[in-house]
């Protein structure tokens, strides 16, 4: 199948915190790519990873970053593609609130769907709602797996009622 969604992060030490949301794209059975694509150590690079996304086949670009975190709002500014911006609290954040600004105070005309520190799963979810907007298949895999995880809660709320915590509500 082809590669619907591009994630790319600014260095390899990215990597344990995007890697969710390679595993959720793969859940619902989304092909992806994932490389390093750096906006101040490989700008040109970056500039033609966002200039060929779309005509490469891409629906969706998932960008992680860390520190002074320009990478998703760029990549964004040459792509008419969705872009969703991860920020990471790297070894170059400051307490994780820089990347996250960096990526989320986006200008007027250029928007950049910020998910929250570290939080790559949701961001492979959100692309996977991206593309399920207009693919069926996406789409029925995506109401199993909200199913899924009410069912998981309301398995917690017996557990709480069976160890006897206090509820009157059912
Ligand atoms: C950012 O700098 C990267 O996205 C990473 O979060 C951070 C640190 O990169 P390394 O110094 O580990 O390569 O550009």
């Amino acid at each position: 199948m082809a590669i619907q969604v591009g994630i790319i992060m600014g260095s390899d030490s990215d990597l344990p915190v995007i890697e969710p949301a390679a595993a959720v794209l793969k859940t619902f059975g989304i092909d992806y790519e994932i490389t390093v694509v750096s906006a101040h150590r490989t700008p040109l690079r970056m500039v033609s990873y966002a200039q060929k996304a779309k005509e490469r086949g891409l629906k969706v670009i998932i960008a992680g970053a860390g520190g002074a975190a320009h990478l998703p709002g760029m990549v964004a500014s040459i792509t008419t593609l969705p872009v969703i911006g991860v920020p990471v609290k790297s070894s170059n954040s400051i307490d994780g609130w820089d990347s996250v600004l960096s990526i989320l105070q986006m200008p007027n005309g250029v928007p950049v769907a910020t998910v929250a520190l570290n939080a790559a799963k949701n961001a492979g979810i959100l692309a996977a709602q991206i593309i399920g907007a207009s693919d069926e298949a996406v789409s029925k895999k995506l109401a199993a797996y909200k199913t899924e995880m009410e069912a998981e809660v309301l398995q917690k709320v017996e557990r709480l009622k069976t160890g006897g915590q206090p509820n009157r509500f059912d």
